[in-house]
């Protein structure tokens, strides 16, 4: 583009009659409506630290929310596969299909290398999918989006330091996905434990130069500044999962009876769960999608058309 045109600033006119394109807002809002919204989230970490737990979690206390469904009851086993658990949530007319991808633990063989390749080929299988339906000739006008928008990474709570291996699975992850760390079954620790902890990985995040969502952009204004570094202050969010009910007060919620009371779930004096929802649905559902298109599907995607281009001019063999 020229620069002496793009220099030219436009005028700004107000019109004398109503014309009535502000309505767009409220045309766009409609057509989103009416298609939904997808998010898809993905839970890595090593065995037991209670990843199928807290999908059961996430999905019973989004049905509570969202009134009236039934709850997620199914006992939990040791995963075995990856395993893609799928509900669509309804809230004052708005549809979100939540997609959580449970995953195999890993970490109790002698030898755990590669153990989380399966992991980033799936996170990568979804990309190439998606390029792949794009790229056809008679590309559908709504691509079904199965790409990764987070990735809870689940921390052992050992109150010492991360292991070996978290550093290198959040690394190779934070090169595909939105990575969002987070310090499981958070009931064995005390709370100056917990504090202490957190602020640990924290600092060996930042030694070993671990990318973590969320990123600011040169879009991004003071508000939104201000509320990610409030959210990097918070993580690792300390949470505690439960699959069973339990009654307090007369109302049922997620909870953990132990033999010295409860921990509900919810409360957010005992847990940082209600943070994380809140984290991935009140504030930052919209940006977890943007970016993932934006900056991880990106750097797919041209990649994968840069070799493609290549290839094409690459001489035949005589
Ligand atoms: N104390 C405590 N126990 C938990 C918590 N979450 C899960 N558990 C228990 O930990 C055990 C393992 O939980 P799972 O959800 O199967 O763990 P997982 O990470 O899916 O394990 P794999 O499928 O082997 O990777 C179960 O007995 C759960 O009840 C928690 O927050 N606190
Ligand atoms: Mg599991």
């Amino acid at each position: 583009m020229s620069s002496s045109t793009a220099a030219t600033p436009t005028e700004e006119i107000r019109a004398s009659t109503y014309v009535g394109f502000d309505s767009i807002t409220a045309q766009i809002e409609h057509k989103l409506l009416k298609r939904g919204f997808q998010f898809n989230v993905i839970v890595v970490g090593q065995t037991g630290l209670g990843k199928s737990t807290l999908i059961n979690t996430i999905f019973a206390s989004h049905l509570i929310d969202s009134k009236g469904r039934l709850a997620a009851e199914e006992p939990v086993r040791q995963t075995t596969e990856i395993h893609p658990v799928s509900h669509v949530i309804v809230e004052n007319g708005v549809r979100l299909r939540l997609n959580i991808v449970d995953t195999p633990g890993y970490g109790d063989q002698i030898n755990n290398e590669g153990c989380w390749d399966t992991i980033i080929k799936y996170i990568k299988d979804q990309h190439s999918a998606y390029l792949r339906k794009e790229l056809t000739a008679m590309r559908d006008r709504h691509i079904q989006d199965t790409r990764i928008h987070c990735a809870l990474y689940f921390i052992n709570p050992s109150g010492h330091s991360l292991r070996a291996i978290d550093i290198i699975v959040m690394k190779k992850l934070s090169e595909v996905v939105n990575v969002v760390p987070v310090v499981a079954k958070a009931d064995s620790l005390t709370l100056e434990e917990r504090e202490a902890f957190k602020q640990k990985i924290r600092a060996e995040m930042t030694y070993h130069n671990i990318r973590l969502y969320p990123f600011d952009t040169e879009e991004s204004d003071e508000e939104e500044i201000q509320l990610n570094e409030s959210i990097r202050t918070m993580t690792p969010f300390a949470v505690v999962g439960s699959d069973r009910s339990v009654i307090i007060d007369g109302k049922t919620v997620r909870g953990r009876k132990t033999r010295w009371g409860v921990i509900n779930v919810e409360n957010e004096k005992h847990c940082e769960f209600v943070y994380l929802r809140n984290f991935l649905t009140r504030t930052h559902l919209q940006d977890l999608i943007e970016t993932t298109a934006q900056i991880h599907y990106e750097a797919f995607r041209s990649k994968q058309l840069l070799a493609l281009k290549e290839q094409t001019n690459r001489p035949a063999a005589p």
